[in-house]
């Protein structure tokens, strides 16, 4: 089989990098974004400002504190940097369908082909790091070779703004000369049991044979015969779209108080309005979601041909499917939700609505 072409993009200090990104003062300061260290808070992530203080992730708030002592801490925004993450996603999606995000910040690319027929993943990641910059407005590191794991070691290799490429005749060198813990799958305990076996690097590794290794460390041990050879069979897996977006919850106590109810499912509908608009998606479908006091679960849906496309006529659905469809006069209710599902991209859904005549600019 020919080599595959994979890219690692890791984006750099990536929580930290947004606060500073949208507000300038943070710039070029020890910005370190963290919980509540009288809570026992750890730090999530910190600038590379903060890092030569010594400050690194999971490290207690205190401790930062302690090093620190000038550092800007702040709480994370979390649906913030995951609206971020789905824009970095985006734009990766640009070069191929085979992105799999592999963290909040983090994702894997196949451009063995990809959609603008460029033979180098080289320049597609360089163009890749352009791209993130100009419109995102931040920096990321990038790591080029012919498998997963070799793609991610090379992506950390020069942070923040690298770029590392480790070609198939490379490997080998660049393998036996790896630290253990460097590994796929190696943490600390394991690093312990090499180094206790004389093993600190991707050339003692090799010595070990896959019998050995099976039997020392169970399943997972022949996983490192093959790594150390340059040799990842895993191969890199899209995302799935998603089919529906949807909320649900539990309530404080089981109501059948329809105002209440109507209210609870006014927020729900607002929060999925929400993420359809991030994600730009509209949806055929609207499912109202009940759980009876007797936790029997219910389900009522509403489909239409065309999309739903103005967000009041979702409200007046669901309210209707739980006005007329759902009655227990002897019940109340103990969870409600809202899903609105048979999804489909925005920009796809106004233009067959365009054509079909349907929808005029007014
Ligand atoms: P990382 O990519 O590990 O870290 P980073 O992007 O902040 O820095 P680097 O330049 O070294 O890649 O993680 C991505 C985000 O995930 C990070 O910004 C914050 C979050 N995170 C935590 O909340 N806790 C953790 O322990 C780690 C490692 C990350
Ligand atoms: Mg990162």
């Amino acid at each position: 089989m020919a080599l595959r072409k994979i890219i690692h993009i890791d984006m750099d200090a990536f929580f930290a990098s947004i606060e500073q990104r949208d507000n300038p003062q943070l710039r070029g300061k020890p910005v370190i974004i963290a919980g509540d260290p009288s809570k026992r808070g750890v730090v999530s992530t910190c600038s590379y400002e903060a890092r030569r203080f010594g400050v690194h992730s999971a490290m207690p708030t205190y401790r930062a504190k302690q090093l620190c002592p000038n550092g800007i801490f702040l709480p994370s925004r979390m649906d913030h940097y995951r609206r971020v993450s789905r824009e970095m996603l985006q734009i990766l999606q640009e070069v191929t369908d085979r992105v799999e995000p592999f963290s909040i910040d983090e994702a894997y690319l196949d451009v063995t082909e990809n959609k603008i027929n460029c033979s180098s993943a080289t320049i597609i990641a360089k163009e890749l790091q352009r791209t993130i910059s100009r419109r995102l407005g931040l920096t990321a590191s990038a790591g080029v070779s012919y498998n997963l794991f070799l793609a991610k070691i090379a992506s950390g290799l020069k942070k923040p703004a690298g770029l590392t490429v480790i070609r198939p005749e490379e490997a080998a060198t660049f393998l036996d000369r790896l630290p253990i813990e460097k590994f796929y799958g190696i943490g600390k305990v394991t690093a312990k049991k090499f180094a206790d076996l004389q093993i600190f690097r991707g050339a003692d590794l090799k010595k070990l044979s896959l019998s050995e290794l099976s039997s020392r460390f169970g399943k997972i041990g022949k996983n490192y015969y093959y790594l150390v050879r340059g040799e990842d069979p895993r191969v890199v897996t899209p995302q799935r779209k998603r089919k529906s977006i949807g909320r649900e919850v539990t309530l404080l106590s089981d109501s059948d108080d329809f105002g209440q109810l109507e209210r609870i499912l006014d927020q729900l509908i607002a929060d999925v309005l929400r993420t359809m608009a991030e994600e730009r998606v509209l949806g055929h479908t609207v499912t109202l979601i009940i759980r009876l006091d007797t936790f029997q679960r219910i389900t009522r849906s509403f489909t239409k041909a065309a999309p739903f496309f103005d967000p009041s006529e979702i409200y007046r659905t669901a309210k209707n499917l739980l006005q007329q469809r759902i009655n227990f006069p002897n019940h109340r209710l103990r969870l409600i939700g809202i899903s609105i599902g048979k999804l489909i991209e925005k920009e796809r859904a106004l233009s067959s609505l365009m054509v079909q005549g349907e929808f005029n600019f007014g």
